[in-house]
């Protein structure tokens, strides 16, 4: 069991000029997993792994039934806690995540976050995604692209549309009218949220963040949004292709926002929330 973490610490060789930075923050006795959806990601997900910080306990990859090498060159890494499961066919990536948080619950981790296996979420931006958590504030919390600097110079141009429309659609069709940057895979969720999500599920396909917002939101959990940085590298691809979500997304919008109007809340039985753990204290 962990008593406390060090993050980022980067101290220069001589003095304080030289003081680049150090950032030190304590979750306490928080136990955190990172579940690594992957599919033909052979090449960044060594990378995507061996970025996880040390402090996190437990890092679950999940290989999507890649066609490649993704299931070797996850497992390439040895660190503490690395677990590389696979799918015997492919489902997903919301059902590659849903795969990750059964093995989370397993372990009973207080945090389970998610981190892309295509390396484009800043492991920097991870104890921003832990704090609210840690201090007993939200039972879930996800990135939001639009609220740190630099976004609209990184996110190429049609994606920065179908995002702004997707989140305001579901700012909608989930009620949480104060998120944004619904798309944003970056995210934690607490012992409460991965209660919800056990028991209503999860979209199997791109659509799933939309889903499972509408249903946290039923469930009453407290969602947050933190800023984290967009990252598109050079070699930045993506599975999605207009022509295969739009069917998908149309239906996942219009089921949750049906759901809410004629549904009423969903009743999980979800443990209180923890308490506050000392979350985040900064040395110079
Ligand atoms: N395209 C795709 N990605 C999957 C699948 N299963 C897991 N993933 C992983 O889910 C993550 C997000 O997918 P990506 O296509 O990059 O979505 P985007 O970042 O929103 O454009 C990546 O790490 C993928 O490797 C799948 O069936 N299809
Ligand atoms: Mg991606």
């Amino acid at each position: 069991m962990r008593v406390g973490v060090e993050f980022g610490q980067v101290f220069s060789v001589r003095g304080a000029a030289k003081k680049l930075l150090t950032c030190r923050v304590v979750f306490g006795r928080l136990r955190v997993a990172v579940v690594v959806p992957a599919f033909n990601e052979e090449l960044a997900v060594a990378a995507t792994v061996r970025s996880v910080p040390g402090f996190v306990d437990h890092v679950l990859v999940v290989d999507d039934a890649s066609a490649d090498r993704t299931f070797h060159e996850a497992s390439r890494h040895l660190r503490r806690g690395l677990e590389v499961l696979r799918h015997p066919e492919n489902r997903g990536v919301g059902a590659a995540i849903a795969t990750g948080y059964r093995r989370a619950r397993e372990l009973d981790v207080d945090v389970a976050v998610v981190m892309a296996g295509d390396g484009q979420m800043d492991p920097a931006d991870l104890p921003s995604l832990l704090a609210p958590i840690a201090a007993a504030r939200a039972d879930y919390v996800k990135g939001n692209r639009f609220r740190a600097p630099g976004v609209w110079r990184a996110m190429p141009p049609a994606r920065l549309a179908g995002n702004i429309l997707l989140s305001l659609a579901t700012r909608v069709t989930s009620g949480y009218t104060h998120l944004f940057d619904s798309q944003c895979g970056y995210t934690a969720a607490s012992r409460r949220a991965l209660e919800v999500i056990h028991h209503t599920g999860l979209f199997p396909r791109y659509g799933y963040p939309n889903d499972l917002l509408a249903r946290l939101h039923a469930a009453a959990l407290t969602v947050e949004d933190v800023p984290v940085r967009a990252v598109y590298g050079p070699h930045w691809r993506s599975g999605i292709r207009l022509r295969t979500v739009i069917y998908p997304m149309s239906f996942v919008l219009l089921r949750s926002w049906a759901r809410r109007v004629l549904g009423g809340p969903i009743r999980v039985e979800v443990p209180e929330r923890a308490p506050a753990e000392p979350s985040c204290a900064s040395a110079s």
